[in-house]
């Protein structure tokens, strides 16, 4: 699929979830490099960055989109000087797509195991929104016995949960669609929350689907604790240097139908931070790392961008 359709595809949410939208934008930058035709080194370059600017534009809030871009697009990032040949940049390109969409596969497989060993025999787990990794992790421990039920909220407004829920019955896995108002009704039948991540901030904040600030909260008060699966990609650079998250803000039409509300202002937010103090562990392909070790992973893909 080439550049424009996948930018299309992350933007209308055809293709979401912060994993799935960095291997959609690597795997259209690598694409993008196989077919490039020109002979010229520098607009080959500039055509990348051109490309990869019109990705970023697409949703603001998971740094995994630039985390990805950042990791194929490394090459040009790097001391190439004038000596790259458009093969040379072309293969090297290739090279590193490829390489971070290895390692994202890799790094689920891990996330799972190493999560399913934190889930308790015969556990009731809250999950929100609809995370691979955080579905990872509970897929693999039910396939271990441990899990009896899933409780996953509806994840309002584009009601993510439709997915969660339709993909664990898939699997034959108990599970409890809920509206997201009724988590604390039924905190105190978990035995843990696990949800993913968008963005995890140098300071340990969890930037994901809006309402799992709410659910850390209810957890923390009931002392359940909360698990973040999340892959090392998902850790922020920019915040390492005061940069803030920027949180989404998407169409009003997806809460209601603004016409039929005169007079009403609407808000549609579509993540929000739970502050690292709400959160007991943090699951990468790494190791489980405590929120206040984010910083060490943030670093990692430095700043640069197209
Ligand atoms: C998806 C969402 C997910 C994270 C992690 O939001 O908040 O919890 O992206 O997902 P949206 P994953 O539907 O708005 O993209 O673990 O699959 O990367």
């Amino acid at each position: 699929m080439t550049v424009e359709a996948i930018a299309e595809g992350i933007s209308s949410m055809s293709i979401r979830g912060a994993a799935r939208i960095a291997e959609a934008a690597a795997g259209a930058l690598v694409q993008e490099a196989k077919n490039y035709k020109g002979d010229n080194a520098l607009e080959f370059e500039e055509h990348m960055r051109k490309c990869a600017r019109k990705l970023l534009q697409t949703r603001p809030t998971a740094v995994s989109l630039k985390n990805g871009i950042r990791a194929t697009l490394k090459p040009i990032f790097g001391p190439m000087g004038g000596e790259w040949t458009v093969e040379d940049l072309r293969k090297a390109i290739i090279e590193a797509g490829e390489a971070f969409l290895e390692n994202a596969k890799r790094a689920l497989e891990s996330i799972a195991e190493y999560g399913s060993k934190r889930i308790k025999q015969g556990s009731v787990v809250m999950t929100h929104c609809n995370s691979n990794a955080a579905l990872s992790v509970i897929e693999k421990a039910f396939e271990k016995g441990k899990i009896e039920r899933v409780f996953a909220t509806e994840s309002r407004p584009w009601r993510q949960g439709h997915l969660t829920v339709r993909r664990l019955a898939l699997k034959k896995i108990p599970v409890t669609l809920i509206v997201d108002s009724a988590v604390r009704h039924f905190i105190n039948e978990m035995d843990a929350v696990v949800v993913g991540a968008d963005t995890i901030a140098s300071n340990g904040a969890v930037i994901n689907k809006v309402g799992t600030s709410q659910i850390a909260l209810c957890a923390n008060e009931a002392r359940v604790p909360v698990l973040v699966a999340a892959e090392t990609f998902k850790f922020s650079p920019g915040t390492l240097e005061g940069e803030l998250v920027e949180i989404e803000e998407r169409d009003l039409g997806e809460v209601v139908d603004p016409k039929e509300f005169p007079g009403v202002d609407i808000a549609n937010p579509v993540f929000d931070a739970t502050p690292p103090d709400y959160v007991d562990v943090i699951i990468t392909e790494r190791g489980i790392i405590s929120p206040h070790a984010a910083y060490q992973f943030a670093a990692e893909f430095g700043t640069d961008l197209p």
